[in-house]
């Protein structure tokens, strides 16, 4: 059965290893994922890292189009960690490289191993700036759908 196509954010960060090489090669390999379009990748942003002293992360955001489910996705992304060896020493620690599932078009999901929209999306600058450029090039109608707010909106003080 042909699925619909439903939009799709994820976030990517990376603070260990050549983290802008990192986040391209993972783009890629993700553009070649069948069932999944990337429409729109934000800048590379160089943020200071929240949580314990670390190095600085590269951050980014994408917008997808999708025809998997959001666990099938979530899986996708989990395998593209893994291939660049996702080494995670501590839970708030450095990573070679992060990739999260934000919006998965306007579901909301509550299960053990998947929270969408992503619980810690809001309030972090990291995600919220390159989402907001994702979003004014090819989002602006999509709204967070449990606080009913733009993206950009997210970001006002
Ligand atoms: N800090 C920044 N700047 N970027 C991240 O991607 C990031 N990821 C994390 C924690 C440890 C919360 N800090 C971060 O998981």
């Amino acid at each position: 059965m042909i699925q619909p196509r439903v939009k799709a954010a994820i976030a990517l960060g990376s603070n260990l290893g050549k983290s802008q090489q990192i986040l391209q090669r993972a783009l890629a390999q993700l553009s070649v994922v069948d069932g999944l379009v990337l429409k729109q990748i934000s800048s590379f942003y160089h943020t200071r890292p929240i949580g314990p002293p670390q190095p600085d992360y590269v951050n980014a955001c994408a917008l997808l189009e999708t025809q998997l489910s959001p666990l099938a996705l979530l899986h996708c992304l989990q395998t593209v960690e893994q291939a660049f060896d996702r080494l995670r020493v501590e839970r708030w620690g450095p990573r070679t490289l992060d990739l999260d599932l934000l919006l998965w078009g306007n579901q909301i999901i509550d299960q053990p191993d998947l929270q969408v929209p992503h619980p810690r999306m809001a309030e972090r600058g990291f995600v919220l700036v390159p989402l907001a450029e994702v979003f004014a090039e090819a989002a602006q109608d999509w709204r967070h759908p449990v606080l009913g707010v733009a993206i950009a909106d997210l970001l006002q003080p």
